[in-house]
């Protein structure tokens, strides 16, 4: 039977699609998810996300390791925020690690999405190995966008379109909802080269007016990474590839 894949573009219309969906991909391109891949993949062992800096200082003052990112910056008595790059660079003091992160957008999408039995993460970074694993999983899947603020963006959409389109593609999905035909249509305008594409995306330009302009570009190369992390007990961990999608214990 047909699976069905669909695109939430961000935290506020996800009461409108989640329903009758189990696994939900949570992407935020710019960056969170970009560094939560990158971050397991480079050594970190457990990523604890919340949707707070409150929770993050409570976790702090447990004398956990905690991040915290907001418009883009690291907030006041943090010293690691959301940059992939900067999880590379610290691979080393990083290994073996668990870290508490929250971000402006990111984080506060997994928060929502924390209750359905399967919720891994998306970027253009993991893309193939992730869009992959899921036509294996022969189950509905839901691509939820973190967005800006609640708004659509751009990179998130181009994201989850590729995504969708992988499975549509495969012949094992299909897809009803306007959003999803719509991203799909943006990813396949935008595929021959994002980074042109997104100069006019709003977050890439708030970025680069931060000087994170390493980052933007690492967020945008596809395929340089084969790590899916996957919420399990409230921690994102790296997926055993012979994991199926089954209910989170
Ligand atoms: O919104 C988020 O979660 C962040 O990734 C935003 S930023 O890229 O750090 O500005």
């Amino acid at each position: 039977m047909l699976k069905h894949v669909e695109i939430c573009y961000s935290p506020a219309e996800y009461p409108l699609y989640q329903e009758g969906f189990e696994l939900v991909v949570v992407i935020d391109v710019l960056r969170a998810t970009s560094a939560i891949c990158t971050a397991l993949e480079n050594g970190v062992e457990k990523i604890i996300p919340v949707a707070t800096v409150e929770e993050a200082r409570a976790w702090q003052e447990k004398g956990y390791l905690a991040a915290a990112e907001r418009n883009g910056e690291i907030v006041e008595g943090f010293d690691l925020g959301n940059s992939p790059v900067a999880y590379i660079e610290r691979a080393e003091e990083l290994r073996g690690r668990t870290v508490v992160l929250t971000t402006t957008n990111g984080t506060k999408a997994i928060d929502i999405a924390r209750d359905k039995n399967t919720v891994v993460i998306g970027s253009l970074n993991n893309l193939e190995t992730l869009s992959q694993w899921l036509i294996d999983q022969n189950q509905n899947v839901l691509i939820l966008g973190s967005g800006w603020k609640d708004k659509f963006n751009l990179e998130d959409t181009i994201c989850a379109g590729a995504i969708a389109d992988a499975l549509l593609e495969s012949g094992k999905f299909i897809a009803d909802e306007d959003s999803t035909v719509a991203a799909k249509f943006i990813y396949r305008s935008a595929r021959d080269n994002m980074f042109a594409f997104l100069k006019a995306s709003s977050h890439r330009r708030r970025l680069i007016r931060l000087n994170l302009n390493a980052d933007v570009k690492y967020c945008l190369t596809p395929n340089n990474l084969t790590t899916i992390p996957i919420l399990r007990n409230g921690s994102l961990v790296k997926l055993n590839h012979e994991m199926v999608a089954i209910a989170q214990e």
